[in-house]
């Protein structure tokens, strides 16, 4: 296990309480924004990109890390701790293996939606807003580590 794996397990506990809390089942999680469909396609453009500079045995581990974690989700659509810890190590592999500008070309194409000031607050209702908060807190220092292995 490297450095990105040893976090993995880290951001997964902090955020396993936030996962849960989550309704998978509703609607809204299977929904690509609809009003701006050229932007969509630009902000998927900037996903294609980053996926062809990825590291393709990353990439494959990835696709199995995320595999096997949907075939052990529970009847609310919850994966299990383990495959959850496994898939954010994938992931945390997958971002590691590109320039951080590729990532962050994503992050900025989803940005420009300008979703509207209610979305943050919506979704922070239907969740504890503590275990949401920890869990982001914990993002962020998982991505200083794969920032750092990059
Ligand atoms: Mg994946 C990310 C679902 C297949 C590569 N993927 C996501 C998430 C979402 C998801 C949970 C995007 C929305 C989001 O950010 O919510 N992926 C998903 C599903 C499948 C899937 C349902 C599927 O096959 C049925 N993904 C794949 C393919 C992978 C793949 C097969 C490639 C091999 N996926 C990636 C990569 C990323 C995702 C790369 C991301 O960067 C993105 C992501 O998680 O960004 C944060 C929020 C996320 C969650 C609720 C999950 C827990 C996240 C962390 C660990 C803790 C929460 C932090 C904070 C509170 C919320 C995030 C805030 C924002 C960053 C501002
Ligand atoms: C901010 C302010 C600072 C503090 C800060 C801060 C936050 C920054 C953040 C953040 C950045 C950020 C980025 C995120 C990026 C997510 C990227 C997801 C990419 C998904 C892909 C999916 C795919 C595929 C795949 C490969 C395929 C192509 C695709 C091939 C060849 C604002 C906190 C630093 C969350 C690429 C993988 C299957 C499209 O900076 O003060 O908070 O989050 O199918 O390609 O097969």
């Amino acid at each position: 296990a490297d450095k990105i794996d040893d976090a993995a397990k880290v951001l997964s506990e902090k955020s396993y309480p936030f996962l849960k809390e989550i309704d998978w089942t509703d609607g809204v999680y299977g929904v690509l924004p609809t009003a701006k469909p050229l932007e969509v396609l630009k902000a998927i453009d900037s996903m294609l990109v980053m996926g062809a500079a990825m590291d393709p045995e990353a990439l494959k581990a990835g696709v199995l890390a995320h595999s096997k974690a949907i075939n052990s989700v529970d009847s609310k659509g919850v994966t299990t701790l383990a495959d959850y810890t496994a898939t954010n190590a994938a992931i945390g592999h997958m971002v590691a293996s590109v320039p951080a500008s590729k990532t962050m070309d994503v992050y900025n194409a989803f940005n420009e939606f300008n979703l509207g000031k209610d979305v943050g607050p919506y979704m922070m209702s239907k969740v504890n807003a503590e275990d949401a908060k920890a869990a982001y807190k914990a993002f962020l220092e998982f991505k200083d580590v794969v920032k750092a292995s990059q």
